[in-house]
């Protein structure tokens, strides 16, 4: 473990680390699919619902003025985290998902045409697949899919030829759920550039582990979960270059997102960000979000990143001398993710008697079936990593996954 990282402080700061599972310490290993909350995160949500909340924008009285500033400064704290041009530039959104889904139904609908292109990964989420096929499917528009070396990591020979067709949109992971792969965004998205494409990041597995820069790795969209970065559910950001967002149609009509309404002359729409946010939106979840921002800042990101890789690296050690333990995943560059399965031994079953020691693990598939089904298996264990994760909970992690085999082989 880093001599530095101040481990005890933080795990102090997180109330569920307090409770058992099945009589034992929680040791909790999913923080890829949703990480647990410091209280700082949770008082600054209670806190607004306990004092300030009131609906935002356009109200003149005290409390509305206070929530409204609460939740725009909570974009301008997200705005410096990503090192975003302009506050115009940061979409609250519901979560990754949600802004992959308005990418491809404002800028996709308004750009593809039939016979265009488009390229993802073998690695992609499910959510930065089923938007596009849906599109694609609409619009007549063809997928061409990057595969992988076998380390997990991008075939950049594959993602070469791909290139050479003139994709119109490339769309990939910063960092892969299933596998822990670290892409190099700023190099891909440079060739991409190159031949003309507009590129899309998904940051939900890297925001939470990596200090991530918009600006240098010139992203034209970039988007993550909340909830993945210490957060609350239900809220996200998606970024875009104020240029593309201002070019693009809107997506949901409602209130907030309009300039005028009139039966006679139509709609005119409100400028960015408001433009893409119809509707009351999660005003607590986008304030917490913020803190969660604060947070992870104040822990320091570097010692994060460095903390998170020492587990990753424990994790590899201690598992890797398990009779029959294969690892999936082998970059050289990983994030907070290890995947494995055991011969003869069902994740499932495996992930069960693990939660039997107050393990927590996630097994199957991680919503990225097309990765599982080119490695030919139906999921893997998967542990992931996240500030409050300990050596010794690897360690009991291995030593649950030992004794489980032991049991069921
Ligand atoms: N993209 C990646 C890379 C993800 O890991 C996830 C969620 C999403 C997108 C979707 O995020 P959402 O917040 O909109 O749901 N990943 C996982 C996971 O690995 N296990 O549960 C959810």
């Amino acid at each position: 473990m880093s001599q530095s990282f101040p481990i005890d402080a933080i795990r102090a700061q997180f109330p569920v680390l307090n409770r058992e599972v099945h009589g034992k310490p929680l040791a909790y290993f999913d923080s890829a699919a949703s990480a647990h909350k410091p209280l700082a995160v949770i008082e600054a949500q209670a806190k607004y619902l306990a004092e300030r909340h009131s609906n935002i924008h356009r109200g003149v009285h005290a409390l509305a003025q206070e929530a409204t500033e609460a939740y725009e400064s909570a974009r301008d704290t997200v705005r410096a985290h990503l090192n975003a041009a302009s506050t115009k530039e940061i979409l609250f959104v519901a979560g990754t998902t949600d802004g992959i889904n308005l990418v491809a139904q404002t800028w996709g609908r308004a750009n593809l045409n039939p016979g265009d292109c488009i390229m993802l990964t073998r690695m992609e989420h499910h959510s930065n697949i089923v938007p596009w096929q849906m599109l694609a499917e609409e619009r007549g528009v063809e997928v061409l899919v990057v595969e992988l070396n076998e380390d997990g990591t991008l075939d950049g020979d594959m993602f070469e030829v791909h290139l050479a067709r003139e994709p119109k949109l490339v769309a990939f992971t910063h960092v892969s759920n299933a596998l822990g792969t670290v892409n190099d965004v700023k190099t891909w998205t440079k060739r991409a550039h190159d031949v003309g494409a507009t590129v899309l990041v998904d940051g939900a597995q890297a925001v939470p582990h990596l200090a991530v820069d918009v600006h240098d790795l010139d992203v034209d969209f970039y988007t993550f979960s909340g909830h993945k970065t210490y957060g609350p559910t239900g809220i996200g950001i998606l970024y875009g270059k104020e240029a593309l967002l201002d070019a693009m149609p809107p997506w949901r009509g409602g209130g907030e997102m309009i300039d005028t309404v009139s039966f006679e002359k139509g709609t005119t729409f409100n400028e960015l960000p408001y433009k893409f946010e119809a509707g009351t939106p999660h005003i607590s979840g986008g304030i917490a979000l913020g803190a969660s921002l604060d947070w992870m800042n104040e822990v320091g990101l570097a010692a994060l990143t460095g903390h998170e890789h020492v587990l990753t690296m424990h994790a590899h050690d201690v598992l890797a001398d398990i009779d029959g333990l294969t690892f999936y995943g082998t970059a050289p560059c990983k994030a907070g993710v290890v995947s494995f399965l055991v011969d003869g031994v069902h994740p499932y079953d495996l992930g069960t008697l693990l939660d039997q020691l107050g393990i927590a693990v996630r097994t199957g598939h991680h919503c990225t079936e097309p990765l599982m089904d080119k490695l030919g298996i139906p999921g893997t264990v998967r542990a992931s990593f996240g500030a409050y994760n300990t050596v010794e909970e690897v360690d009991r992690l291995a030593a649950g996954v030992r004794r489980a085999v032991s049991m069921l082989r």
